[in-house]
C-alpha cells in the first residue's frame, strides 16, 4: 500500500470516525428548529412505550403517502403530461405534509431524548428526522413551491426535442439513444460536433427552472441548520459538505496519476482517428464518445463489445441480467416487474414523452418494484440493465418484516448504486462471457487491451467526472450559491482542471451545459454516490474473489456461485437498518478505501508509461 492509499484510508477512517459521532451527537446538536431546547425542557424523557407507539403509526403513514406519492411520480416520468405533473405534485405534497408536519418535528424532538432506546429504533427516528429536514412543515411556502418547481423541471428537462442538422441533410428529431449511437461510432467530426452541440440544446430550458431550484433547496437546508442543499444530502452518510469534499479530493488524487497516462494516451489515439493535425492537450469534447465525457468506450482498436450483442433483442438482455442474479440464489423478478415497467425505447415521433435516463422504483415499498429504462441491445444498457436490477433486487432483498419502512433503503447511497455496477463489473469479465456464449471459447482477448477498455468505461475516466466536474460544481452552487453568470465557466474550469476536457467552441453564459446532466435536476447534490459506490463495490469484489472464489480479481465467473448470493444477500437484507461504517467491514474485514479499485487497474500503468515515452503527459 503506497503513501496516497494510506492517506485515503486514513481520511476515510476519520471521517467514517466523525460520521459515528456526528450520528450519535445529533440527539443534542443536530440541526432544528430554533425552539428544540425548549420543547424538549418542559417534557419528562418519553417512555420505550412512546417510541414504539410513534414508530408503529409512522411506518404505517410514511408506507402508505410513499406509495402514492412514488406511483405518481412513476406516471409522471412514462408519460409527461401536465396531468400527470400535478398529480405528481399533489401526492408528493400529501407524503411533505406528513413527513415535515409540527407535529411530527415536535414529537421527534421528544422521542430522541428517551433512554435505552435499540439500534433499531435510533435509526428510525433519524432517518425521520431526515425526512423531516427535507420537507419542513415550518416552512410550507418553500416547500409546496419546491415540489412545483421540481416536478416542472423534469417535464421540461424529457419533453424537450432534440432536433439535429447533420451537415448536408434535413433537420430531423432524435432520440438520446440516437445521439449516443452516433457519438459512439461516427469518426467525422463535423457530424460530431453537429451532435455535440445538438445534445446541449436543451440546457437554456431549464437554467430559469434551475435558478429558482438553488434558492429553494438551499432555503429548505438552510432553515434547518445545515451549511446548504449540499450539505442536507452529506449528512445522510454523516458527514459534512467539508469532509465529502475531502473524500471526492483524495479519491482524485489517488486516481490522477493513472488518469494523466490514460489521458495522454487517448489523445494521441483520437488525433490519429480524426486526422487532427495536432494532439490538443485538452480533449475537445465532441471527440468523446459521451456527453458529458464520463465514459470513453469504443477507442481501444480490436474490443468490440457492441458486436457480442448485435444479434440479441432488448429483452434478452434483460433476461440475462434476471438469469444473473438467478444463477447466485435470487429469485425470478415478480411478474408485475415486467407488466409494470417500461422499459424500451420509444421512436422520436411516440405519442407519449417519457424520461429517457435509466432508473429502478420501489413503488410500495414492498414487492411492486419497476425500472424505467430505454434498453437497445448494446453494451451500454447491457451494463445499465445490470446496475438497474441490482437496485430492483437490494429493494426486494431488504422488504422483509424485519425491516420497518422508514429503513428499507441502502445501507447508505452509495451502497445502492454499488450493488449493480458489481454486477455490471461481474457480467463483463471474459470467462462468464465465455460461458454464456457472448464470446468465443477460442476468444482470448489481450488482457492489457481489455483492462484498458475497463479504464475506458469504469471509475477510471469517471471519478474525475463524478468527484470532479460533477460534485465540485454542486458544492460551489449549493454552498457558495453560485451566480448564474458563472455556472457554465464554473463548469468548463471544472471539466478541464479534472477531466482535462474543452468544449469545442467558447460556451458562454447563453448555454447551459451543467443542466443537460439529468442529476443536476432531479438527483440533486448526491453524484458522488456513484464515486463512493465504485470504492465499495471494488472492496466487495475483491473479497469475493480472494475469500469466495479463489479467483483473479480480472477473470472471475460468480455465474451460478450461490456462496456469493448469500454473501450479497446478508448485505442487502440488511437495508438501512445498520451503520455503513460497520457493515462495511464486518463485510470486506476494511474500512472505506480505495486500494482495491487503485490495485485493480494498477497492471495498466507500466503499458501506459511504455505507449507515452516521450509525450508531454499531463494536461494542466
Ligand atoms: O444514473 C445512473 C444510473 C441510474 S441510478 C443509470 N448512473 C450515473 C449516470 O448515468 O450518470 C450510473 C452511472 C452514473
Ligand atoms: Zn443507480
Amino acid at each position: 500500500m503506497d503513501i496516497r492509499r494510506l492517506a485515503l484510508a486514513g481520511v476515510v477512517l476519520l471521517v467514517a470516525g466523525g460520521a459515528l459521532i456526528l450520528l450519535l451527537g445529533r440527539k443534542d446538536d443536530a440541526a432544528a428548529p430554533g425552539d428544540r431546547h425548549q420543547v424538549a425542557a418542559d417534557h419528562p424523557p418519553p417512555s420505550k412505550g412512546d417510541v414504539t407507539e410513534f414508530l408503529d403509526d409512522y411506518n404505517d403513514a410514511y408506507r402508505e403517502l410513499w406509495t402514492g406519492s412514488e406511483g405518481a411520480k412513476w406516471q409522471a416520468n412514462v408519460d409527461i403530461t401536465e396531468a400527470n405533473s400535478k398529480a405528481e405534485v399533489t401526492a408528493t405534497q400529501a407524503l411533505a405534509d406528513y413527513v415535515g408536519s409540527r407535529e411530527v418535528i415536535d414529537q421527534l424532538q421528544q422521542l430522541r431524548r428517551a433512554e435505552d432506546l435499540n439500534e433499531l429504533e435510533e435509526r428510525q427516528l433519524e432517518r425521520a428526522w431526515q425526512l423531516a429536514a427535507n420537507y419542513p412543515g415550518t416552512a410550507p411556502a418553500t416547500v409546496r413551491k419546491l415540489l412545483q418547481f421540481e416536478a416542472a423541471q423534469n417535464a421540461m428537462l424529457y419533453s424537450h426535442r432534440f432536433v439535429l442538422t447533420l451537415p448536408g441533410q434535413e433537420p430531423r428529431e432524435v432520440t438520446p439513444n440516437e445521439l449516443d449511437e452516433i457519438l459512439l461510432a461516427s469518426r467525422d467530426l463535423r457530424e460530431r460536433r453537429a451532435v455535440w452541440e445538438c445534445s446541449k440544446t436543451v440546457g437554456p430550458t431549464l437554467k430559469d427552472g434551475l435558478a429558482e431550484l438553488q434558492t429553494l433547496r438551499n432555503a429548505v437546508a438552510v432553515k434547518m441548520d445545515f451549511s446548504s442543499f449540499f450539505g442536507l444530502q452529506c449528512a445522510d452518510y454523516g458527514m459534512t459538505s467539508a469532509e465529502m469534499m475531502l473524500l471526492m479530493d483524495d479519491l482524485l488524487e489517488g486516481m490522477r496519476p493513472l488518469y494523466e497516462q490514460l489521458h495522454c494516451w487517448v489523445r494521441h489515439e483520437l488525433a490519429a482517428r480524426y486526422n487532427a493535425p495536432d494532439v490538443p492537450r485538452l480533449i475537445p469534447a465532441h471527440w468523446l464518445p459521451n456527453r458529458w465525457g464520463q465514459e470513453w468506450p469504443g477507442v481501444v482498436d480490436g474490443i468490440d463489445m457492441d458486436g457480442m450483442l448485435r444479434d440479441v433483442s432488448p429483452q434478452w438482455i434483460i433476461e440475462q441480467g434476471e438469469r444473473f442474479y438467478m444463477s447466485l440464489g435470487f429469485e425470478a423478478l415478480p411478474l408485475t416487474f415486467w407488466g409494470r415497467s417500461d422499459l424500451y425505447e420509444l421512436p422520436a415521433d411516440a405519442n407519449r414523452r417519457k424520461n429517457t435516463h435509466a432508473s429502478a422504483w420501489h413503488i410500495d415499498l414492498d414487492q411492486d418494484v419497476r425500472s424505467l429504462m430505454s434498453v437497445r441491445n448494446d453494451f451500454r444498457w447491457f451494463g445499465t440493465v445490470h446496475h438497474e436490477l441490482g437496485h430492483i433486487y437490494y429493494y426486494l432483498s431488504y422488504a422483509r418484516p424485519e425491516v420497518p419502512p422508514l429503513l428499507r433503503r441502502g445501507a447508505n447511497r452509495g451502497f445502492h448504486e454499488a450493488i449493480g455496477t458489481l454486477i455490471e463489473l461481474a457480467s463483463s469479465q471474459v470467462p462468464y462471457l465465455q460461458e454464456i456464449g457472448m464470446l468465443r471459447e477460442d476468444d482470448a482477448p489481450d488482457q492489457v487491451r481489455w483492462l484498458l477498455n475497463e479504464a475506458l468505461t469504469g471509475p477510471v475516466v469517471f471519478l474525475p467526472f463524478a468527484c470532479g466536474t460533477m460534485t465540485h460544481w454542486e458544492h460551489d452552487f449549493y454552498e457558495e450559491e453560485l451566480p448564474r453568470h458563472q455556472w457554465n465557466v464554473r463548469w468548463w474550469q471544472y471539466a478541464a482542471e479534472h477531466q482535462g476536457i474543452a468544449p469545442p467552441s467558447q460556451r458562454g453564459e447563453d448555454y447551459c451545459d451543467p443542466a443537460t446532466k439529468t442529476h443536476i435536476n432531479d438527483d440533486p447534490a448526491q453524484y458522488y454516490d456513484y464515486a463512493i459506490s465504485y470504492v465499495i463495490l471494488h472492496q466487495l469484489h475483491r473479497y469475493i474473489c480472494e475469500q469466495l472464489l479463489q479467483q483473479d480479481v480480472h477473470a472471475a465467473n460468480y455465474y451460478g456461485n450461490a456462496q456469493v448470493g448469500i454473501y450479497l444477500e446478508s448485505i442487502l437484507s440488511a437495508g438501512g437498518t445498520r451503520d455503513w461504517n460497520r457493515l462495511l467491514y464486518e463485510a470486506t474485514g476494511e474500512p472505506l478505501t480505495a486500494s482495491a479499485m487503485l490495485d485493480y487497474y494498477e497492471p495498466l500503468m507500466a503499458w501506459l508509461q511504455e505507449q507515452n515515452a516521450g509525450r508531454d503527459v499531463g494536461f494542466q
